[in-house]
């Protein structure tokens, strides 16, 4: 499948380019280097990661013009998700939603779709490319995930953002996650997303609230958002690997 090959051909990339050396690994420390999180987050990083941020940088996802927006926003993966807490939220208009954002923070919060509403907000046109091969334009408004994330403060462990989703996604059982690094979880694309071309999020593509991080391809775009939780580790999620398609062997960094 062009899914494994995909998969493959990237981790092929990374362990040429990890073993190109520290000469590149240096360059990438004083490109990327910010103050604060940063630091903290490459000292335990594995190489092959620092090398493929060095590649993508800090660099902004493409943005398109309003006129390159695809006529309809493609659905794939769950579309109607029919977990009970799911359904009874949706019968209320998700008037009862509350997004917890919980874990290695100082303090966790929960905010209610109308703050989420009013909180700062960011739009965006960028494309999105599933690794089945096909892609869609579409118009992104929502909070930066980053605003959320200094509001609650992250304690000296947090590394990686993880979301959890409503829907039970798998035959086997499991409900649909993703995880991401603080680099992507910071970065100014970095959205969680109520709105998709002007008008609220459709159940299809993930209401109430999904994840939109645009330097990644399509499986790490968490649809149905219940929580969002900072860990120091992911080992101890479902499968260990970060990710429902992690789990089953999808590259966990996903970037395009
Ligand atoms: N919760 C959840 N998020 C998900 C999925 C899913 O099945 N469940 N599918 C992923 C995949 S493979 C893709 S391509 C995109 C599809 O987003 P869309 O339905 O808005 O096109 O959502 C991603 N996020
Ligand atoms: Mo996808």
């Amino acid at each position: 499948m062009t899914d494994s090959f995909e998969a493959s051909r990237r981790r092929l990339l990374r362990g040429a380019l990890a073993g190109a050396g520290v000469g590149v690994l240096t360059g990438c420390d004083a490109l990327s280097r910010k103050p604060g999180f940063v630091d903290l987050l490459e000292r335990a990083e594995p190489l092959s990661q620092s090398v493929q941020r060095f590649l993508s940088g800090d660099r902004l996802a493409r943005e398109f013009p309003a006129s390159m927006i695809s006529p309809v926003f493609r659905p794939n993966g769950s579309v109607d998700p029919q977990t009970p807490e799911y359904l009874a939220l949706k019968a209320d208009d998700f008037a009862g939603f509350r997004l917890q954002l919980r874990g290695l923070v100082e303090q966790p919060l929960e905010f209610g779709l109308d703050a989420i509403r009013a909180m700062p907000t960011r739009t965006q046109i960028t494309r999105h490319d599933c690794v089945e091969g096909w892609s869609v334009i579409g118009q992104w408004s929502g909070v930066p995930l980053a605003h959320l994330l200094r509001l609650a403060r992250l304690k000296p462990g947090a590394r990686y953002v993880v979301f959890h989703c409503f829907d039970d996604y798998g035959n086997n059982g499991g409900r649909y996650y993703e995880s991401i690094d603080l680099n992507d979880a910071f970065h100014p694309q970095t959205l969680v997303a109520h709105t998709l071309n002007s008008a609220p999020l459709p159940i299809a593509n993930g209401a109430p609230l999904r994840m939109r991080i645009e330097r990644k391809l399509g499986y790490k775009q968490p649809k149905y958002l219940r929580t969002i939780e900072v860990v120091d580790s992911y080992a101890a999620l479902q499968g260990g690997k970060g990710g429902y398609w992690e789990d089953r062997d999808y590259d966990w960094y996903g970037g395009i």
